[in-house]
């Protein structure tokens, strides 16, 4: 099944977010395969924000990221990417729909709580960055076939 790269940055984690986003996650059926509570060496940071290098605002990202605790996840389910994108909300929190993580909880696109994997090769790229095999685990929900399942 997909899966996808999550990751609540340090200010959602300073403000006691944590546990109100993994809810979120949990409550729309996605499964939880992996979770790390860490700190992020500039290395990481420059790794995963490697798309921005030479933009304005790449340094303040990359200090951003790297200023306190983050909490990375890795979620799985069908169109999970799309489904996680679609509960966080848009990148600047002014312009997210009502009900979205940014929307409720953010008010700007320097403070906007969370990332997650914006397409299949990116959550590919993303979890292999962040995770090693062996901290993922593979199980199956048993609410599986009353979130995913198909009428035939
Ligand atoms: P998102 O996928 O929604 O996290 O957004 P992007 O990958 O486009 O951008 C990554 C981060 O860069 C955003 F969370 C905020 C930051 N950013 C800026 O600070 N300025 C910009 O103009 C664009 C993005």
């Amino acid at each position: 099944m997909e899966k996808t790269f999550v990751c609540i940055k340090p200010d959602g984690v300073q403000r006691g977010l944590i546990g109100e986003i993994v809810k979120r996650f949990e409550n729309r059926g996605f499964t939880l395969v992996a979770a790390k509570f860490m700190l992020v060496s500039r290395e990481l940071a420059e790794k995963h924000y490697a798309e921005h290098v030479g933009k304005a605002f790449y340094n303040g990202l990359v200090n951003y990221i790297t200023s306190g605790p983050v909490f990375a996840m890795v979620w799985e389910g069908e169109d999970v990417i799309k489904g996680v994108r679609q509960t966080v909300g848009a990148t600047k929190p002014i312009e997210a729909a009502p009900g979205t993580i940014r929307h409720d909880f953010a008010a700007k696109m320097d403070r906007n709580l969370i990332h997650a994997s914006d397409a299949i090769p990116t959550a590919e790229r993303e979890i292999a960055l962040w995770f090693r095999p062996e901290e993922m685990v593979e199980w199956t929900s048993i609410t599986n076939p009353w979130v995913f399942g198909k009428n035939s």
